[in-house]
């Protein structure tokens, strides 16, 4: 199974890994290049080896599909995944006057006293981002993040590209087609952009009345971000199949840096250590129709009794 297919990642990678720094100053096990595929026919590929929670994953891909790249949505979700970003900017600027939250990622990892300020701060932040519209405005929008290139890629020429209605479009239109394409990478944006997107690029493929898409990640936390990634890809599938009529067909997941944090390796042994558990079902509510209509009531996931979840610390 697919399940299968990311467990024996995770071995490769601490059996053949190479030890690797890293922008995080975290250190790695990291191979490069690796493919993994998942057969949506055979269920949903959330992990069942331990718990990932299915809710964010909706939320988070709602708000890219909409294009929307302020937080505030994910917030009203309850959503927390993008805050730190967010959070960056805001403790960055003039407006700021808490105390001095540089480098919180690291500091509020080994740093107690200092955790209790900066989860403190956050908190009046998202309050604040929830509550105060011109706030959200100014500092919940990070800007080009996934939603923007996805739905609206600026032109040389000042227009925009909706690069998710056009492949919809093109795979309606001529399924056929090799050139079924979103890309988020943008070479101009790259430079000022605080995590260059890690979905780098996706394509779409049409075959036997199935939909299938292959997914190319650049780099690849595998504990953490990858079951997440295995997860949203999946459901963009699902939603476009939905959408243009076709059947779902295969996940097929390529990484270039994959790599397992050092202070991961711990977790990763739990989970290699458990056994794989059947594939929950995906509901999409059939009464809609457009993916740009859906919401977070409109998914329902069945049978999903995973082990629990283990924790580990981001990187950031
Ligand atoms: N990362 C993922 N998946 C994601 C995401 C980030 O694995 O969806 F947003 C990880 C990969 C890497 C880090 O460990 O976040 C990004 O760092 P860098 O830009 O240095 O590759």
């Amino acid at each position: 199974t697919g399940e299968q297919a990311y467990l024996n990642l995770c071995q490769t990678i601490l059996t053949n890994g190479i030890k690797k720094e890293d922008r995080t100053n975290t250190g790695t096990y990291s191979i490069f290049g690796h493919q993994m595929r998942f057969n949506l026919q055979e269920g949903f590929p959330l992990l069942t080896t331990k718990r990932v929670p299915f809710r964010l994953i909706v939320s988070e891909l709602l708000w890219f599909i909409k294009g929307d790249t302020n937080i505030r949505y994910l917030l009203e979700n309850n959503n927390n995944i993008w805050n730190e970003w967010a959070f960056k900017k805001w403790v960055e600027s003039d407006e700021y006057e808490g105390p001095d939250m540089t480098d919180f990622g690291n500091r509020s990892q080994i740093d107690e006293e200092f955790n209790k300020q900066y989860e403190e701060q956050l908190e009046l932040f998202k309050k604040k981002i929830v509550e105060d519209a011109d706030f959200a405005k100014k500092y919940g929008d990070l800007g080009s993040v996934y939603g923007k290139q996805w739905r609206a890629w600026k032109t040389s020429q000042n227009e925009t590209i909706d690069q998710l209605k056009e492949v919809i479009e093109s795979i309606r239109t001529n399924p056929n087609s090799r050139r079924h394409i979103v890309s988020a990478w943008n070479p101009e944006d790259v430079p000022n952009m605080a995590l260059p997107p890690c979905h780098t690029l996706f394509q779409f493929y049409v075959a036997d009345g199935k939909l299938s898409c292959q997914l190319y990640q650049r780099s690849a936390d595998v504990f953490l971000g990858v079951p997440f990634n295995i997860a949203s890809y999946a459901l963009l599938t699902h939603l476009i199949a939905h959408e243009t009529g076709l059947e779902v067909g295969e996940f097929v997941h390529t990484l270039g840096d994959a790599h397992i944090y050092s202070n991961h390796v711990e977790q990763v042994n739990i989970q290699l250590g458990r056994e794989i558990r059947k594939s929950p079902k995906l509901l999409l509510n059939e009464e809609k129709q457009s993916i740009f209509d859906f919401e977070v009531s409109d998914f329902e996931l069945v049978d999903y009794e995973p082990h629990p979840s283990i924790k580990a610390p981001i990187a950031v």
